[in-house]
C-alpha cells in the first residue's frame, strides 16, 4: 500500500538513502507455506492438464463452463480471502506464484481469476468491516459469485479521478441511488458482485459540498444493473470483458466500503495489490513459451547445426532468462515487502507490472522470432502468447502512467529522513529555501555516503555499481527538480528516464540480495549460474542507469517535442523523398 507512515525503499532511494535493512535478507517463504503452496500447484498442474486447451478456449472465445465450476471446488476463487471467512488466505508470495502459474498455462483464464481476486473482491478483503466480509467473502471464495472491479469509464481510462459515475445518498431510505457506466470490465458478463467507485456529494470540515469518490460494493440482484455485448478483443478471448451499466441501483448504505470520499485511495491500493498478480503472470507466460521454443531449437538444424547452436540464439536464450531472473527477483522481493505488512510497496508493485510486462513481451517475441516461420503459423501457441500478452502493458495502469506515477512519487516523496523537505518538493519553486537546507546536508555528505550491508565477495562488482549509480539516482532526481520546478510534472521524458533508472536499481538490488542469500544457503559454486546472472545483470542494467541519467541533463527532447507537434499538425509522415 501507499502509507505515508511507513518507509518505502525506492522513495527513499531517490532521496539519497538506501533502507537495505528492507531488502535484506531476501525474503523466503515459511516451509509450511511452501509446502500448502506446492500442493495447490501441483493440484492446479494435474487439473490443468487433463481439462484445459488453451487452443480451443482461444478459438471458441471462452472459458468452458465446467472449467470454471471444476476450478471453483477446488477452491482457486478463494486465494486470497482469509481463512476465516472459507479461502485460502494466502500470503501476497504464495498469492502470485499461483499467478505465475495460471499465466502461463492459459492467460484468459488467469485474467478471469485475477479480475475476480486480485481486484474484484480485494477491496473488500483490504477495507471491508465484519458484516460486510461475513456476507460475501464466502459466496465469493466458493465462487458461488464472481467479481468485477469497475473504475474505468468512457471519460476516465488513466486518469482515474476524473470518473463520472454518481452515487446520491439517500439517509431517509438508507440507500444510495447509483448511476453511470463503467467500460471494459473484466468479467463484466459473468460477475454478480462488482466493487464500484462513484463520486458522491460531500460537505467538507470547512462547511463545503465537494464531489468525492466513494467505494460501493453492488450486487446483480440490487436491479439495474445490466452488462453490454461480450467485447470483441486481440487476444484474451475466452475472458469476459463488456461494458456495465448502473440505473438507479439502490445500494443499501450498509455496502458502503471504508469511508465516504476515501474511494480513490481504496482503488490505487487495491492497484497496488493487483499490479504485482499480473507481473508474476506476466512471466509465467514467459517461462511457458520459453519452455516451448527450447523444445524446437534444440531438435531444429540448419547449416547441419542445431538452432541453439547459433550464437544469435544463444544470446536470445541467455538474455530471456537472465531478464525473467532480474524480474522474478524484484516481484518476490516486493511480494516479500508486501507480506511484511511495515512498507509502502506502491512504486515497487508498479516497477514489477511495468518491467513483468515489457520483458515479457519482448521475450515472447523473441521465442516467436528463434522458431522462425513456425511461430507465425496458427496451430502453435506462440501467437495466441503475444496476442494475450499485449494488453498487459496497457491494463492495470499503462506502463506511462505507472512511469509517471514511479517518477513524480519518488522525487516528491523524500523517504523517511528527508521528510521534512516533503512540502518544498511539492511546491518546489516556493520551498526553494529548504532545498537549499537540503543541498547543504547533501555536501556535508551525509546522504551520499551510504552504502548497502556486506555481501559476498562475488557480487562485490555488482554492489559497487548498484552503490554509484543509487546515488547518481537521487542527484539526478535532484537537479532534474531545481531546473524544472514545478513544471517536472510535464516533463515526462524525464519522468520516464528517472523511473525506468530506479526500476533498474530495484531490480539490481533485489538480484544481488536474492544471490547472497543463495550463496550463504548452497554455496559459492553451486550457485555459480546465479552469480553469473547477477554480474551480467548488473553490468546490463547500470550501463541503462547511466544512460538515461545521462539524459537528464542532455538530451533532445525539446526537438522531440517539437517534431511531434509539427508531425500531429499535419495529420501524416509529410516527407516524401
Ligand atoms: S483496472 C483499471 C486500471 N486503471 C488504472 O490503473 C488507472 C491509472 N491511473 C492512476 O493510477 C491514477 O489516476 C494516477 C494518479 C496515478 C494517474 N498508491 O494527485 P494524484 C495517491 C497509493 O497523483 P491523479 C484494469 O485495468 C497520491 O499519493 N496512493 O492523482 C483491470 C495522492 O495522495 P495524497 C496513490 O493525478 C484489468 C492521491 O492518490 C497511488 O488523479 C484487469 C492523488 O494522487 C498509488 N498507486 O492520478 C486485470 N497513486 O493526496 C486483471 C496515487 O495523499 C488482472 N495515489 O498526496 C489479473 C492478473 C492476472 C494475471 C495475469 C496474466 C497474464
Amino acid at each position: 500500500m501507499s502509507d505515508k507512515t511507513k518507509p518505502s525503499f525506492s522513495k527513499a532511494l531517490f532521496s539519497g538513502v538506501l533502507l537495505d535493512e528492507l531488502v535484506f535478507p531476501y525474503p523466503e517463504m515459511e516451509a509450511e507455506e511452501a509446502e500448502d503452496l506446492k500442493m495447490m500447484q501441483d493440484t492446479f498442474k494435474k487439473f490443468a492438464e487433463d481439462n484445459i486447451d488453451s487452443e480451443k478456449i482461444d478459438e471458441n472465445s471462452k472459458i468452458p463452463d465446467e472449467v470454471l465450476n471444476s476450478l471453483k471446488e477446488l477452491g482457486f476463487m478463494g486465494l486470497s480471502v482469509p481463512e476465516e471467512y472459507g479461502g485460502f488466505g494466502l500470503s501476497a508470495t504464495a498469492y502470485t506464484k499461483m499467478f505465475e502459474l495460471f499465466g502461463g498455462v492459459d492467460p484468459s483464464l488467469a485474467i478471469t481469476l485475477g479480475a475476480h481476486q486480485s481486484i474484484g473482491y480485494k477491496a473488500l478483503v483490504l477495507y471491508g468491516n465484519e458484516a460486510q466480509k461475513k456476507k460475501y467473502l464466502p459466496k465469493l471464495s466458493s465462487g458461488e459469485m464472481l467479481a468485477a472491479y469497475c473504475l474505468t469509464e468512457p471519460g476516465a481510462g488513466s486518469d482515474a479521478a476524473g470518473i463520472q459515475t454518481r452515487a446520491i445518498r439517500d439517509d431517509k431510505n438508507g440507500v444510495y441511488i447509483l448511476n453511470g457506466s463503467k467500460i471494459w470490465i473484466t468479467n463484466g458478463g459473468i460477475a454478480d458482485f462488482f466493487t464500484v467507485f462513484a463520486k458522491e456529494e460531500i460537505i467538507d470540515k470547512n462547511g463545503e459540498k465537494k464531489d468525492k469518490i466513494s467505494a460501493f460494493l453492488v450486487t446483480r440482484d440490487m436491479g439495474g444493473v445490466t452488462s453490454g455485448k461480450e467485447e470483441n478483443k486481440l487476444g484474451l478471448k475466452g475472458s469476459s470483458t463488456t461494458e456495465v451499466f448502473f440505473e438507479d441501483v439502490k445500494v443499501p448504505i450498509e455496502n458502503l466500503l471504508g469511508e465516504r470520499g476515501k474511494g480513490f485511495k481504496i482503488a490505487m491500493n487495491v492497484l497496488n495489490n493487483g499490479r504485482l498478480g499480473l507481473a508474476g503472470g506476466s512471466i509465467g507466460a514467459l517461462k511457458v513459451l520459453l519452455k516451448e521454443a527450447l523444445g524446437h531449437i534444440s531438435q531444429r538444424k540448419q547449416f547441419k547445426k542445431t538452432l541453439s547452436e547459433f550464437e544469435m540464439i544463444k544470446e536470445k536464450v541467455a538474455q530471456i532468462t537472465i531478464d525473467l531472473f532480474a524480474t522474478e527477483s524484484m516481484i518476490y522481493l516486493t511480494s516479500g515487502l508486501v507480506d511484511s505488512g511495515e512498507v509502502d510497496y506502491s512504486l515497487e508493485s508498479a516497477m514489477c507490472k511495468v518491467r513483468a510486462t515489457e520483458i515479457s513481451w519482448i521475450g515472447l517475441n523473441e521465442c516467436l522470432q528463434m522458431v522462425g516461420g513456425l511461430g507465425f503459423m496458427k496451430e502453435y501457441p506462440y501467437q495466441r502468447y503475444l496476442r494475450d500478452g499485449r494488453i498487459n502493458m496497457i491494463f492495470e495502469g499503462t506502463n506511462e502512467i505507472l512511469r509517471m506515477f514511479t517518477a513524480l512519487a519518488g522525487i516528491q516523496e523524500r523517504g523517511q529522513v528527508l521528510r521534512k523537505i516533503g512540502t518544498a518538493l511539492k511546491e518546489p519553486i516556493k520551498g526553494y529555501g529548504v532545498l537549499t537546507d537540503y543541498a547543504a546536508e547533501w555536501i556535508k555528505g551525509r546522504i551520499s555516503t551510504e552504502r548497502i550491508q556486506d555481501v559476498h565477495k562475488s557480487l562485490s562488482t555488482a554492489k559497487v555499481q548498484f552503490e554509484t549509480w543509487a546515488k547518481n539516482l537521487h542527484f539526478s532526481a535532484e537537479r532534474a527538480l531545481m531546473h524544472n520546478g514545478k513544471k517536472i510534472i510535464y516533463r515526462e521524458m524525464i519522468q520516464k528516464r528517472l523511473a525506468d533508472a530506479a526500476t533498474d536499481l530495484y531490480a539490481m538490488i533485489a538480484v544481488i540480495s536474492r544471490v547472497d542469500s543463495l550463496i550463504t544457503k548452497k554455496g559459492e559454486e553451486k550457485a555459480a549460474n546465479e552469480i553469473n546472472m547477477c554480474t551480467i545483470f548488473c553490468d546490463q542494467a547500470w550501463r541503462r542507469v547511466r544512460r538515461n541519467l545521462l539524459m537528464v541533463d542532455s538530451n533532445n527532447d525539446k526537438g522531440m517535442s517539437k517534431l511531434s507537434d509539427f508531425i500531429v499538425e499535419e495529420k501524416k509522415y509529410p516527407f516524401e523523398a
